[in-house]
């Protein structure tokens, strides 16, 4: 099994980074958090057999190179359960809450309440609209592993669904967060590349800078709103994929502020339940636009 190659150490024995030019220099193999051994918080801590299931899918993400198929699993009738609960309860809000981009892409995708999507079909999808390949991950990636995969238009995805017990929301990513709220707006070519200039930033950022784009990511990417006819609609994977974090976006009454790349950026958390402030963007068109230049900066560095 092939990992990305160690960091050098130069003289003063500091590490050199070798800057990765292609998917495969990286290692999707450095899992933070949320692998199986779930903290105390979490809805499924108590439950052995989910922890095992868990444990065993997110086990095949291992051992998968970028190219490779990603194994089709054979959902439980409680997982699919929890995918068509949390399937058809967003279905009521996305006309009202969601952005036109991705209520034109699901619509396209076609999901169904019985018959959760395997990876590899919504990776083949990927491919054939914005070029973006998905690779299957344990947990939750180093910063700076997952940010430079988006550089190479690759997203790791997790593969396990969240606990029966939580549909409407849950802290971490799982497969109904990455197939429901980023799959679809992947395949829209202006949020792929506005997604992909983060990606290409951080490959020549410094470890700081990193935790400065996990932020510029997470206010976009994860939780960005934007403007549609004087209406702030959602295209944040983690707002659409959350029956709760999208009604609270609308009745919860939060911040809204213009989206300013270069600024200090709020603290993020997985812990602190629905977002307190939302980024808006006046478009994709110029949210790409944005963040080309923004990423510009750390480009210009290459030698
Ligand atoms: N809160 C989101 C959900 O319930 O789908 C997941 C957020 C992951 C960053
Ligand atoms: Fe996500």
């Amino acid at each position: 099994l092939a990992r990305a190659a160690p960091p050098l150490e130069n003289e003063q024995n500091e590490e050199v980074r070798v800057i990765p030019t292609s998917i495969h220099d990286i290692d999707n193999g450095k899992i933070l958090g949320f692998d199986h051994n779930l903290s105390e918080d979490h809805p499924g801590f108590k439950d052995e057999d989910y922890k095992q299931r868990r444990s065993w899918i997110a086990g095949l993400a291992r051992d998968i190179l970028p190219g490779d198929e990603i194994p089709r699993l054979e959902y439980r009738p409680e997982e699919v359960e929890t995918w068509a609960k949390a399937l058809e309860e967003l279905e009521q809000l996305f006309p009202t809450h969601a952005c036109k981009e991705f209520l034109d892409a699901i619509d396209k995708l076609d999901f169904r309440p019985d018959v959760v999507p395997q990876l590899q079909d919504v990776h083949q999808v990927l491919q054939e609209t914005s070029g973006f390949a998905i690779r299957p991950v344990a947990g939750l990636l180093h910063p700076r592993d997952f940010l430079n995969g988006l550089a190479f238009k690759t997203f790791h995805s997790t593969q396990y669904m969240r606990h029966w017990s939580q549909p409407h929301y849950t802290p971490e990513p799982d497969l109904i967060h990455e197939i429901i709220g980023h799959i679809p707006m992947l395949t829209n070519k202006y949020y792929a590349d506005m997604v992909q200039q983060i990606g290409l930033a951080s490959l020549y950022a410094t470890d700081k800078e990193i935790w400065h784009l996990t932020k510029v990511y997470w206010y976009t990417v994860e939780f960005g709103v934007v403007m549609e006819d004087e209406e702030i609609k959602a295209f944040g994977a983690g707002v659409l994929s959350s029956y709760g974090e999208l009604d609270h976006m609308r009745t919860g009454n939060p911040e809204f502020a213009p989206l300013d790349p270069w600024a200090k950026q709020p603290k993020m958390s997985y812990k602190d339940g629905f977002q307190k402030k939302y980024f808006v963007l006046n478009s994709f068109e110029e949210g790409s636009e944005l963040l080309r230049e923004y990423s510009q900066t750390f480009l210009d560095r290459k030698q």
